[in-house]
């Protein structure tokens, strides 16, 4: 990819980034305020709906009472005194009274020699309750009230008393109704019929119906349902106002984005440049990560791991450069210098320690570049090594050309290096390169190791490798290893060697001598 389209693309991707966020933010915020408006309108509903089942509680309570005392004269003076003391316990009923042939004889509020005409009933209900929907009573100024009765007994409840719940809400539609036969009993502003049928065999349900939001709600307990439905305008208020709060910070995490794109865009086209730089200001340097024999503990070699510290001090992680370094083309300079490093590093190391073994990884662009042989045979010669001293580590992906990179790993080995494949088990075809190549040794990747003890499924996969490499006869190296579970884990199956923080953590060349000096070396033999 051109520098140029390289560019084009990160201030694509930066613009993406701060309108997918703001779209985000918009799309959380309708979200959020449909949901905040759900919740109101169910509480709405709810709410009318408790007020009519806390009437029926106590209408029922009423007649179980009343039965209780039940006598000849359902409206003897004892009676009408129950009734009063009824109808003062009960806050959702107005009065308590006996009725006979659509007359109220007697009540709470006293007795009537004829009886008040209380009209035709309008339902009875499932649970064998009569209900009069609208019953004027004169001497109450001609105020409605609802009627329910059971065995004689009445309820009288203002008609509007659930809906008038919520009064302080003005622009709420409110309604209550019988479920089983779908009537509205009462209702303030332009609630429809039809809301009912969208309850179905439900006790809740919300929906929206052209300007208005509904929720319908239905007793589990008693025939009665409850209607509340808000404006939609009310929703697009809420939703302006999740707005003010949400899209502000999504635009602004969309630009922190967009900026962090651009930031490592400019990061990534400025690399090989300061890459170049970094190598004439030889910033570089190399660390050595002990490998040791799991069954003595013992140094047999290290792993050389570049290290880069720019001039400002700051430390840059090789998986992020050495990709960076692979994609400019910059990597074969990078390992000439780690093979540099390494000739200044360990200059006579190999006479003092005879079966030590320095590793170095080798890139793709390495493992087919001819001259790669020649600077390790340089190497080997001016570190004076003897067979297997030196080991190249590759990995799957270093070896995509395997005629080529098969002939140059084929002249290394004749020259005495070992060759040790890297990371295995992370590339694509694993056992196809054990067929083609020769190596010495295999290097399970961490990725692997951590799944011991782990009861992961895939904690057998370890397993399998290590039987592969045994029927290879190369030798292993288990990388990463943090435990002494998964040091003796390795030992017990039979596994060579181990590389990890548990034994020792990527350390400068004098910390590796000064180790070396101390006695970590295996001894010969
Ligand atoms: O320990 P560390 O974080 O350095 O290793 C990160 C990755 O960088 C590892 O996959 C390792 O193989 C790679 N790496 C470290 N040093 C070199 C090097 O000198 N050459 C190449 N090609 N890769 C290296
Ligand atoms: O070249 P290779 O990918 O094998 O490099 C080894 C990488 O693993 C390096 O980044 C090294 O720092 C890292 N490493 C080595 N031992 C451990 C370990 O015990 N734990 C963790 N987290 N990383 C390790
Ligand atoms: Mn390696």
């Amino acid at each position: 990819m051109s520098k140029r389209s390289a560019t084009v693309l990160a201030l694509v991707l930066a613009l993406l980034a701060i309108a997918a966020t703001t779209f985000f933010s918009v799309h959380l915020a309708r979200r959020q305020g449909l949901e905040f408006e759900i919740g109101r309108v169910f509480g709405y509903a709810r709410d009318v709906l408790r007020s009519s089942d806390i009437a029926a509680d106590q209408f029922v309570n009423a007649v179980a009472m009343l039965e209780a005392h039940r006598s000849a004269q359902p409206c003897s003076d004892t009676i009408v005194a129950v009734m009063r003391g009824l109808s003062l316990i009960s806050s959702n009923l107005k009065a308590v009274g006996y009725v006979a042939g659509d007359r109220l004889m007697c009540s709470s509020l006293g007795k009537f020699a004829e009886g008040l005409p209380l009209g035709p009933v309008d339902t009875i209900t499932d649970r064998g309750v009569a209900l009069r929907l609208d019953v004027a009573l004169e001497f109450a100024g001609g105020k409605r009230f609802t009627v329910a009765e059971r065995d004689g007994y009445a309820a009288i409840v203002p008609r509007d008393m659930a809906i008038d719940t919520t009064t302080r809400q003005p622009n709420v539609l409110l309604a209550t109704f019988t479920p089983g036969t779908g009537e509205l009993r009462s209702s303030r502003g332009a609630v429809k019929r039809e809301w009912i049928d969208a309850l179905g065999k439900g006790t809740e349900t919300s929906f929206v119906d052209g300007t208005h939001l509904v929720a319908v709600v239905r007793s589990k307990q008693y025939a009665n349902g409850a209607i509340a439905a808000l404006p939609l305008a009310n929703l697009e208020r809420q939703v302006r106002a999740s707005e003010m709060l949400l899209v502000p910070v999504g635009v602004v995490a969309g630009i922190v984005l967009a900026l962090a794109i651009l930031y490592f865009a400019r990061m990534q086209l400025a690399l090989p440049a300061i890459l170049k730089v970094a190598l004439r200001r030889h910033e570089f340097f190399v660390n050595y990560q002990p490998i040791v024999d799991l069954q003595t503990g013992r140094w047999v070699g290290a792993e050389a791991l570049i290290r880069w510290r720019r001039h400002t001090g700051e430390m840059v992680r090789p998986d992020l450069f050495i990709p960076a370094a692979e994609d400019a083309g910059l990597i074969r300079l990078i390992t000439a210098r780690v093979i540099q490093l390494v000739t200044r590093d360990v200059a006579g190391l190999f006479e003092r320690h005879a079966q030590f073994h320095i590793g170095i990884n080798l890139s793709s662009e390495d493992l087919h570049d001819e001259a790669t042989i020649e600077r390790l045979r340089r190497l080997a010669a001016d570190t004076r090594a003897s067979a297997g001293n030196l080991v190249i580590e590759a990995s799957e992906r270093g070896l995509a050309e395997p005629q080529v990179a098969g002939a140059i790993v084929r002249e290394l080995r004749a020259s005495g290096l070992h060759v040790a494949i890297d990371d295995f088990g992370t590339g694509y075809s694993s056992l196809s390169y054990l067929e083609r190549f020769e190596f010495d040794y295999l290097k399970i990747d961490k990725s692997f190791i951590d799944t011991i003890g782990t009861g992961a499924a895939t904690s057998q996969v370890v397993l399998h490798i290590i039987e592969m490499a045994k029927a290879l006869k190369l030798k292993i190296v288990a990388e990463g290893v943090e435990t002494r579970a998964q040091a003796d884990f390795l030992r017990e199956r039979g596994v060579q060697y181990a590389q990890g923080w548990l034994y020792g953590k990527p350390m400068s060349c004098e910390e590796l001598r000064a180790g070396l000096a101390a006695g970590n070396a295996a001894t010969a033999g």
